[in-house]
């Protein structure tokens, strides 16, 4: 359940896979909004990650809603292999798309709640033109492909140029982070104006950590950067 606005994403590729079924009921019982599915083809970016069988595994064990996130180059091939969008975010990225508009509007259509993604060195001005079409938009403050990197600093600016954005033309979408959203970053990418917040391997399934206690530091931090914004 959403925070004082700000909603938590947990990212599956970061959990113990040994634990996993554990795991997921204890984010059951935080009540976590969403499951963060990242999806990798060894083309857009260079590893592979989970794939629709596995995520629907995975989805058969639990209530919580999904968040897909497509590293994938032309993610259209497989919109179809998602069975039905029953409203879950469904995420692609700007540089991955040659007909953008077009594969928003077909998300739509298949149900899903489209969201576009913009690496760190993509600028705002290039989503200006589809930006009425998105729920939501990521903003990557790490380059896609693997868990563990630290934060490009740069990206928190972008993040406060959306919000701005957001606030002079009215637009209604969430913002997101996706990329070492860690207890030390988290106060600054919410007071940016981010509420969706992307958890991995530095916000949440820290190594050596319980899981209750990580979500706990996770959420003063998230109320130290509602502090900052005021
Ligand atoms: C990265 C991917 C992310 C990661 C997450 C890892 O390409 O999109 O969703 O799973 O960012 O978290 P951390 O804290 O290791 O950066
Ligand atoms: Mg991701």
């Amino acid at each position: 359940m959403a925070h004082k606005g700000i909603e938590i994403s947990a990212s599956v590729m970061c959990m113990d896979w040994l634990n996993i079924s554990d795991q997921l009921q204890t984010l059951e019982k935080l009540n976590i909004d969403y499951l963060h599915f990242d999806l990798m083809d060894g083309v857009f970016v260079p590893e592979f990650s989970l794939g629709p069988l596995i995520i629907k595994k995975i989805q058969e064990c639990t209530n919580i809603p999904s968040d897909y996130h497509l590293m994938v180059e032309e993610p259209r091939r497989m919109f179809e292999q998602f069975f039905s969008g029953n409203g879950a975010y469904f995420s692609i990225h700007y540089e991955a798309c040659r007909n953008l508009h077009r594969e928003l509007v077909t998300l739509k259509k298949l149900n899903f709640n489209p969201g576009i993604v913009l690496n760190p060195a993509t600028t705002l001005e290039n989503i200006e033109y589809i930006i009425d079409e998105v729920s939501k938009v990521t903003i990557m403050t790490v380059n896609p492909g693997y868990v563990g990197q630290k934060m490009v600093s740069q990206t928190l600016n972008k993040v406060k140029k959306l919000n701005e954005w957001r606030n002079k033309f009215g637009f209604d979408l969430k913002i997101a982070v996706d990329g070492n959203v860690s207890f030390e970053n988290v106060p600054n990418m919410v007071a940016a104006g981010a509420d969706i917040l992307v958890v991995g391997t530095s916000g949440l399934f820290v190594k050596n950590q319980n899981l209750e206690e990580s979500y706990k530091l996770l959420i003063s931090k998230v109320d130290e950067g509602l502090l900052m914004k005021e």
